[in-house]
């Protein structure tokens, strides 16, 4: 076939619809027994996503924007999964996949220029192009902590969530883990669990969502307001329709500095980050951010010793991803919820009867891991890809991943990835940036059909100035200050390399377009699919 699209969720179900319609013949393959990607996966109870359904929305049919009534600002993950299964009905995008199917190696042949995918079903496929939407956050991480497996109760990962409900009614609950995941789950397991303890390594930022019903009136002012919404995202640094300030910190007098972080902590979330354009850059204007989140997290809290471990000291606001909560720190006013500070009283082992932490042994029936992901990355490296002259791809990103513009990979000729590093896609809004990308591939491959060209592929000179542009736009930047799994610091022994592109979705689309005006600058346009190079 022409294209094989790895993964289901957003960015897979959308390559489907695009690449089919531009009559390309494919399949589709994805490791899940349905479609949904991140929201098949991640159905644990308070899960939503952290960008407003209105715009963490498809917009590539303006019918569909119209037709779909989204229920809440921020839509819980039951109600993204029937947004995401509607798309799939809708278009009949089902039919092209193979469900609950694993791609084990995607192995370039040389002679055919064909990629050759073994599926864990024993089929291989055999294509053109291979496009991965394997998504940024979807290989799973669990911690070895000693004694896992010995532990008689319940293990869940917030990542894994089984589809049958789980009832927390009247036990003794250990949460380990304290990022976006962990932090929604808390509030809803308290209000089930007889205890509940979390057991925190680092204390994350967190702001509250502003969550609300959509009303008849909002909703038909969403609609009506779609185009304008849709243009601003598309320009935007971060894929929504919001910006920050137009003055820099201390280009204001402290009353509009406050009014202005008040504004944006009204409007929820991770939000925040973005109150002043400089915030993430400075430290003096970081540190007015952070004092302003304290002072309102402190007034949620009433234990201040508990309000001291809950507020983070090791790494500047907005530089790991803000968590958006509902009644996170509220949790932890309620008797039934204690706060383990793992940096005072580190976890010793998982025993049959739950966590020990020095001395101590906390007692528990189920312990849930909410401990993230191996990012970006990770997918990709499950697979066995191999480009020319055999080279795993696993080995070239051994020191860290390189792309141009994240979207190829040099010697890895037609293979396309979607959001993945050296994309803007984990700093923006996933399902804009995956439409972006996958039409990109779409009009690449209509582009070398119509010029009768065999591929594409990045030259090794353009994907090295990109590397070494991304990394730059970090560093002039506090991002690289915390141990985040965008620089992959949560993963042991992962390289420490900043890698998604943080210069902007509207400026990444920009460079993107003028590289295609510009006769695929950077990019091998390839006549045939056998290419002799000379340092082989
Ligand atoms: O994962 P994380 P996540 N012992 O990596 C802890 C998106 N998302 O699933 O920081 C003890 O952020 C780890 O501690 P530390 C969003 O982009 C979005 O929560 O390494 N603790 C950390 O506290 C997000 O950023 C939404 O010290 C251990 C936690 O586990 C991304 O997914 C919702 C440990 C992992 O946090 C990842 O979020 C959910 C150990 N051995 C996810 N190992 C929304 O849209 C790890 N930890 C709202």
């Amino acid at each position: 076939m022409d294209v094989v699209v790895v993964g289901a969720g957003v960015a897979g179900l959308y390559a489907v619809h695009r690449l089919r319609a531009q009559g390309l013949s494919l399949v589709g393959v994805e490791a899940g027994s349905d479609v949904g990607g991140t929201w098949y996966w991640n159905r644990y109870p308070g899960a939503r996503c952290d960008v407003e359904s209105v715009d963490y929305s498809f917009s590539f049919d303006p019918q569909l924007e119209q037709d779909w009534d989204w229920s809440e600002r921020y839509a819980t993950q039951p109600e993204i999964l029937a947004y995401i299964n509607h798309v799939a009905d809708r278009y009949d995008l089902r039919s092209a996949f193979r469900f609950a199917t694993r791609v084990t190696s995607a192995v370039l042949d040389e002679k055919s220029g064909r990629w050759v995918l073994a599926l864990d079903s024993g089929d291989v496929l055999c294509s053109r192009f291979v496009v991965f939407a394997t998504g940024s956050l979807s290989a799973v991480r669990t911690p070895a902590i000693p004694g896992l497996d010995t532990f008689a109760g319940r293990i869940l990962h917030t990542a894994m969530w089984p589809h049958e409900e789980v009832d927390f009614a009247g036990r003794r609950v250990g949460l380990i883990g304290t990022g976006s995941s962990g932090i929604q789950l808390t509030p809803i397991v308290a209000e089930q669990a007889a205890e509940l303890t979390v057991f925190q390594r680092t204390a994350n930022y967190s702001i509250p969502a502003s969550n609300r019903p959509h009303t008849d009136e909002t909703r038909a002012a969403y609609k009506a307001a779609y185009p304008e919404r849709r243009r601003l995202s598309m320009t935007s640094g971060g894929g929504s329709p919001h910006t920050p300030y137009p003055r820099r910190t201390f280009e204001v007098d402290e009353a509009v500095r406050q009014e202005v972080f008040e504004r944006q902590w009204e409007l929820g979330g991770v939000l925040f980050a973005k109150a002043f354009p400089d915030q993430t850059r400075d430290e003096a204007a970081n540190s007015e951010a952070r004092a302003f989140y304290e002072r309102k997290v402190r007034s949620l809290i009433h234990d201040p010793g508990v309000a001291d471990k809950l507020i983070p000291r090791d790494h500047p606001i907005g530089t790991k991803r803000i968590c958006t909560d509902s009644g996170y720190f509220e949790t932890f006013n309620r008797p039934n919820v204690e706060l383990v500070d793992l940096r005072a009283t580190p976890i010793d082992e998982i025993t049959p009867l739950g966590i020990r932490t020095g001395e101590r042994v906390h007692e528990l029936e189920d312990i849930v891991l909410a401990t993230g992901f191996d990012a970006l990355t990770g997918a990709l490296g499950a697979i066995d890809i191999q480009g020319r002259g055999g080279r795993e791809l696993r080995g070239e990103w051994a020191a860290g991943p390189t792309t141009y513009l994240g979207l190829g990979v040099a010697d890895f000729p037609n293979m396309f990835i979607i959001t993945g590093p050296g994309s803007p896609g984990v700093l923006t809004n996933m399902i804009l940036a995956g439409e972006h990308h996958v039409d990109w591939v779409g009009d690449t491959i209509a582009y070398l059909d119509e010029h009768g060209l065999a591929g594409i592929e990045p030259t090794p000179e353009a994907q090295e100035r990109w590397v070494h542009h991304c990394v730059e736009l970090a560093d002039s930047t506090l991002m690289v200050k915390a141990n985040s799994w965008y620089i992959g610091a949560n993963v042991p022994g992962k390289p420490r390399v900043f890698m998604p592109y943080i210069g902007g979705f509207g400026r990444y689309r920009e460079i993107v377009a003028d590289v295609v005006a510009d006769g695929y600058r950077g990019f091998d346009l390839l006549e045939a699919p056998v290419r002799e190079r000379l340092e082989y």
